[in-house]
């Protein structure tokens, strides 16, 4: 058995749980396209974020290009580099132009004092990322988009569940994104979804999603295919039940990382959440500066005893190859800095505090 430890490790539900989710589909032979599991995938996932509409997708990337396309946004978009690929590819290959925001360095979410001074006659959105499930400054971002009248998307993948006084964090923006890639606190093997408040905006997210089609006989827009399929979604409904437990469990690592990392010089381990915010325990971030070792002697040292921690986000979208001689990583000093400092520490329900143990005094010793 590989005895390696991975960044992190998928939620699954027992084995005999999901064959009993799927066996009706061997009955009704309806695999995809807007079946039965998808729809009550959808309706309980509405429940839980809190929000009122919900569109299921194959992953949470395909989901993003939509819901930037939905509104036909043209011109620049203000964003962070501080991310996967994912967020600033689809907002390029929606023929849009990213400006690239400096992050905060204490939650690494997109620093609001620095977006007016980014916004031109040519900007139509902004979209920040709730990075590590860090909630970004929902409100200030709101009075700025209205001041503005510009469209806000927020790159939620990482933030599934978490709400905010009270409030899914679904609710804030024109429209959320969430995945629910196996790698995430909620998974559907690949997925993802968008949330909005606006019921005009279904007809047509639904139709991007499916080629565009709107009836029987009529395609309004050139769409693609998006769907996500059955056995994806009985996946979801298999792992909603157990969300809940599966978060308590995340936490419980978190604690472990916490009292061991705590107010040891050189380390930054992440602040505990601002009052009012509940977290989803999705990653655990630690800044390696003035450590008597650097970042990447952390991760080799890891690596030698088989423990998989992992450098997200590093290099900056920004300094991606194929965006070479595009942008320029200078004008976000603070997100370069801390790319360059960051490492993701294992974190996943079934892991073990001995094993948490482990790697603290491997990062300790
Ligand atoms: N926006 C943001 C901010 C995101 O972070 C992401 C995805 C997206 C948008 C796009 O959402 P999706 O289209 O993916 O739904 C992983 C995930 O593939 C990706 O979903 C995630 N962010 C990103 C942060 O992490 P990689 O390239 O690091 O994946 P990989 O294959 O190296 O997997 C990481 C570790 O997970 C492996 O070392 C082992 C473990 N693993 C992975 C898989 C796939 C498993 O144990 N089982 C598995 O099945 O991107």
């Amino acid at each position: 058995m590989d005895q390696s430890i991975q960044v992190t490790r998928p939620s699954m539900p027992e084995f005999t749980e999901y064959i009993e989710e799927i066996k009706d589909l061997w009955d009704s032979r309806w695999l995809t396209n807007n079946g039965k599991k998808h729809r009550q995938l959808e309706n309980k996932l509405a429940e839980y974020l809190g929000a009122p509409f919900v569109t299921l997708f194959a992953n949470g990337h395909s989901a993003l290009e939509c819901a930037i396309e939905v509104f036909d946004l043209a011109g620049e978009v203000i964003t962070t580099p501080f991310t996967f690929a994912s967020t600033t590819h689809a907002i390029v290959r929606n023929g849009l132009e990213p400006v690239f925001c400096d992050i905060n360095p204490d939650d690494y979410t997109i620093d609001t004092e620095k977006i007016e001074k980014l916004i031109s006659d040519k900007t139509s959105a902004i979209i920040p990322v709730h990075v590590y499930g860090n909630i970004c400054n929902v409100y200030e971002i709101e009075r700025i988009a209205g001041k503005y009248n510009l469209k806000v998307i927020y790159d939620s993948a990482h933030a599934f569940g978490v709400t905010v006084n009270g409030v899914g964090v679904a609710n804030f923006g024109d429209i959320s994104m969430f995945s629910f890639h196996a790698t995430k606190v909620f998974n559907t093997i690949e997925g993802g979804a968008l949330t909005y408040r606006n019921e005009n905006l279904a007809k047509k997210i639904n139709a991007l999603k499916n080629f565009g089609i709107t009836g029987q006989d009529s395609v309004e827009y050139i769409g693609y295919n998006a769907k996500m399929n059955e056995f994806q979604a009985a996946m979801g409904i298999c792992n909603l039940r157990h969300v809940q437990e599966q978060i308590q469990k995340r936490k419980a690592v978190v604690e472990r990382y916490r009292e061991r990392l705590n107010g040891i010089r050189g380390i930054t381990i992440p602040t505990e959440p601002q009052k009012g915010i509940t977290s989803n325990y999705a990653y655990f971030p630690v800044v390696f500066d003035g450590y008597k070792y650097s970042r990447d002697e952390v991760v080799y040292r890891l690596r030698q005893q088989n423990i998989y921690a992992r450098k997200y986000f590093y290099p900056l979208t920004s300094s991606f190859q194929c965006y070479k001689g595009r942008f320029d990583d200078k004008t976000t000093p603070t997100a370069k800095y801390i790319a360059e400092k960051i490492l993701v520490l294992p974190l996943y329900a079934d892991l073990d505090l001995k094993d948490v143990d482990r790697i603290c005094d491997i990062i300790l010793k």
